[in-house]
């Protein structure tokens, strides 16, 4: 039965263009939706812009530009990469859509205040515009923000509170018991500890003199949403909370909201406060990957190693790219970018492995007799069988990085079947037919990492009826590179 899937990317900020961070949580995604596509599932895959707040604005103001024109020009970068890294996304999102998330937020806030989980209260402390979000003493090392190294400031104001409070002990069993999954198991720790702790409320609105870029707040007019109230909402909003019901019901719950661990706080603890508040059903599971890295340090653009996916792609290729962070990034832990492993990866996995065995097999298959009518042996379709159970089960539990190399394995187990066979020799068709068959589940397993390579794989093979007759000659999918 075809089944509903919804999957998310978090909403980017649109202070700066795209790095690689933000590819490898695209590409991560697409694969996933991509995979249960090709499951038979009605997938929606969601990805978008979160443009308000303290931080995208002073980005505005720092090159002069008017807010909106220059969110605009960034939001745009973030949807050019849906060609550069083949992603298969069906909405983008962007929060400064009055059309489309305005309703949604604002219904949003409108549920949480109908049930008192609303109140003002005076509040001083300190915010950090780089994780837009209030900091206490003990989140910060030698007075500073860790991961901003930026001091935080002091403000001063009266905001519109939410009780997060209130909802500590549901959400802290809905992840105890899997309600709401969150994988990988260190993530779902880590958050299960913060929570024990005792969550606090949460500063939900900033007054509208601070700060205009925002959300306005319903029935308070000299206020704008807290921008991660405005941006989680994103999620609901896009499939039509407060504006499409039918729509909403189709999708909601989320199956998987992806994110990078940075962002693990407000995902498992505050957006399920927030839908407990307003009666929704929780996400059924968050996947939180790591970091990446570039040459082994964290990406700077003091330290000038942010690498931009635009150009890897124009060198390498989306495929080769999303190869890499799929096979090389372990996908529950922090990985690292380098252009020599980058190289290495490429001419082992791609031009010696896939490519290679892509050619081998079609030019045999190119010039063989008989092929029609026959059937794979048991010993090769086992071996298919086996991988994509094996592969199948690692998806599950968002281990792309093991999922993919049950996939290149299996191009091993093909390499090793024609040494074994020698068909060059033979020109044996049960052999060859048994290569073809490979190399096509091959293709069918290996399409959400590289799907151009496998669709030119794919339309190579010539079928009737669903069965295997033969093949076109496929060369030079991935030419080697130079050490
Ligand atoms: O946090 N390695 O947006 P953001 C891997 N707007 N992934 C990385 C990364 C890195 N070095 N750097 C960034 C926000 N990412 C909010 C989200 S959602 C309702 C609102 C990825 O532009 C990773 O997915 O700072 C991380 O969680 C996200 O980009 C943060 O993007």
């Amino acid at each position: 039965m075809r089944k509903e899937f919804y999957i998310t990317t978090p909403i980017y900020y649109v202070n700066d263009k795209p790095h690689v961070g933000h590819a490898y949580t695209n590409v991560a995604t697409d694969a996933i939706a991509r995979w249960r596509r090709a499951q038979g599932d009605d997938v929606f895959f969601l990805t978008g812009t979160d443009e308000h707040g303290t931080k995208n604005q002073r980005s505005a103001e720092k090159v002069g530009e008017e807010t909106q024109g220059f969110v605009d020009k960034i939001a745009d970068k973030f949807k050019d990469l849906k060609e550069v890294l083949d992603l298969s996304w069906d909405f983008f999102i962007r929060t400064s859509d009055k059309e489309i998330h305005w309703p949604g937020a604002q219904a949003l806030w409108k549920k949480l205040e109908e049930v008192g989980d609303i109140y003002w209260k005076d509040y001083e402390g300190f915010y950090c515009v780089g994780c837009e979000a209030f900091v206490t003493e003990k989140d910060l090392v030698d007075d500073v923000c860790p991961d901003h190294k930026t001091k935080p400031e002091l403000i001063k104001e009266k905001n519109l509170y939410f009780k997060l409070s209130k909802y500590s002990k549901q959400i802290e069993k809905a992840i105890e018991t899997g309600e709401l999954n969150v994988q990988p198991e260190t993530r779902r720790n880590e958050i299960l500890a913060f929570i024990r702790g005792g969550l606090e409320d949460v500063s939900f609105s900033r007054p509208k003199d601070k700060l205009k870029w925002g959300v306005p707040v319903p029935d308070h007019e000299d206020q704008v949403m807290y921008v991660w109230c405005d941006a989680l909402s994103n999620y609901i909003s896009a499939i039509g909370y407060g504006r499409d019901e039918k729509e909403f019901n189709k999708w909601w719950p989320a199956d998987v909201h992806v994110i990078g661990k940075d962002i693990l706080r407000f995902h498992a603890a505050i957006w399920p406060g927030m839908l407990l508040s307003a009666g929704l059903p929780l996400p059924k599971s968050i996947f939180v990957h790591g970091f990446i890295t570039s040459e082994g340090e964290k990406m700077s653009k003091t330290i000038g190693n942010v690498i931009d996916p635009f150009e890897v792609v124009e060198e390498f290729g989306s495929d080769a790219f999303r190869y890499y962070l799929l096979r090389e990034i372990p996908s529950d832990e922090d990985g690292d970018f380098s252009i020599d492993k980058f190289k290495e990866r490429y001419n082992a996995d791609l031009a010696n492995g896939l490519g290679n065995f892509a050619s081998r097999v079609t030019t045999l298959a190119e010039k063989a007799e008989g092929l029609a009518g026959l059937l794979v042996d048991e010993e090769i379709q086992n071996k298919i069988t086996e991988t994509a159970i094996s592969a199948a089960k690692e998806a599950e539990r968002f281990k792309l990085h093991e999922v993919t190399a049950k996939i290149w394995a299996l191009i091993k187990f093909g390499d090793g079947y024609i040494n074994k066979h020698k068909p060059w020799e033979t020109d044996d068709a049960q052999v060859i037919f048994n290569l073809l068959a490979l190399l096509d589940a091959i293709a069918s397993f290996a399409s959400p990492i590289v799907p151009k390579a496998a669709g030119i794989i794919q339309k190579s093979i010539k079928k009737e009826d669903g069965k295997i007759i033969g093949a076109q000659k496929v060369v030079n999918l991935f030419p080697r590179l130079d050490a």
